[in-house]
């Protein structure tokens, strides 16, 4: 089957999904209020260990479905092994199903996943080359398309109009290839934002307000973008560690990141100040955020296991 017509129909798909949803933002807001105000503080830390995570890189919450996802290379990170696979896991950390989508099953191609974003009732994932798309309640193929010249395919990020895809542009043994990028799949097709070394081999990626904050594998420097001008954009945090993975946005204008080289969850404030949040957890990569609980979902990814930890 080709391919493209398998994406122009998840596109479209995608499409009439967020159409669907922009009338239940308040809806969904005020549910969630509701429940927050019934829900105990969360003040415990959930480790999900020895569950047969096998090289997590990355936890989405599903908000609509309120389940953790869990992406697991199972394997090296540019493997065609065709094992990589999906969990879902309750966010008292009881897995519900630990190959919800699996490499080999069903039709499934699926290698080494790593980031994930939703849009509607469509799951995207980035797998090396492609990005691959899958149904949100069923976990069915959806398509995929490839990414030419792609090397390292990370985080994603969605905009009302359009998905986000890092290129960490590094080989096997993380050394630079050149082809650091950052893509923009929209109507239109694929794009480039940004391309080269000065992106420092883009990892994390978040977009909200018509900008986006890059975390690079490659420094500590944190960076926003605009969406409207692309390019390298201006560094807006300097952490005490690099390496970084995940980012996610807060309400308040705060970011948090992960730092593999000092194995930290830091907490930026909006003018750039950072705090660590979370300490000695090693190889913290794509984290997620629970913002109903306020927990950060931190993907341990050189030791099989999954930490929840709340966030004042
Ligand atoms: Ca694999
Ligand atoms: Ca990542």
């Amino acid at each position: 089957m080709d391919a493209r017509n398998g994406w122009s129909r998840v596109g479209m798909l995608a499409t009439l999904a967020l159409a669907a949803c922009g009338g239940d933002t308040g809806e969904n807001a005020a549910a969630g209020g509701d429940d927050a105000a019934t829900m105990p503080a969360d003040t415990q830390v959930v480790v999900v260990a020895d569950a047969g995570f096998e090289t997590p890189e990355s936890v989405l919450h599903d908000a609509a479905a309120d389940v953790y996802l869990v992406s697991n290379i199972n394997g090296q990170p540019l493997d065609r092994d065709g094992n990589g696979f999906i969990s879902r896991v309750r966010p008292d950390g009881t897995v519900d199903e630990l190959k919800w989508i699996e490499g080999g099953a069903g039709g499934v191609r699926l290698n080494a996943p790593k980031g994930m974003a939703l849009k509607g009732d469509t799951l995207f994932v980035t797998d090396i080359d492609s990005v691959r798309a899958f149904h949100r309640e069923t976990g069915r193929s959806l398509g995929a398309r490839g990414v030419p010249d792609a090397d390292f395919l990370n985080d994603l990020a969605v905009a009302d109009d359009a998905l986000y895809v890092t290129d960490t542009g590094v080989d096997a043994s993380f050394s630079p290839t050149g082809n650091a990028a950052i893509y923009r799949f929209g109507v239109g097709g694929v794009e480039t934002v940004a391309r080269g070394d000065s992106l420092a081999s883009p990892n994390g990626i978040a977009v909200e307000g018509g900008e986006m904050l890059v975390a690079p594998f490659g420094s500590g420097e944190v960076r926003r973008i605009d969406l409207a001008e692309g390019g390298a954009g201006q560094v807006v945090a300097t952490l005490p560690g690099g390496q970084l993975d995940g980012i996610v946005r807060l309400a308040d204008g705060a970011f948090l990141v992960s730092s593999w080289e000092t194995s930290t969850v830091y907490r930026v404030a909006a003018d750039g100040t950072a705090e660590a949040i979370v300490e000695d957890v090693p190889s913290p990569a794509d984290i997620g955020w629970d913002a109903e609980r306020r927990r950060v979902l931190i993907p341990v990814f050189m030791e099989d296991r999954v930490e929840i930890h709340p966030v004042r």
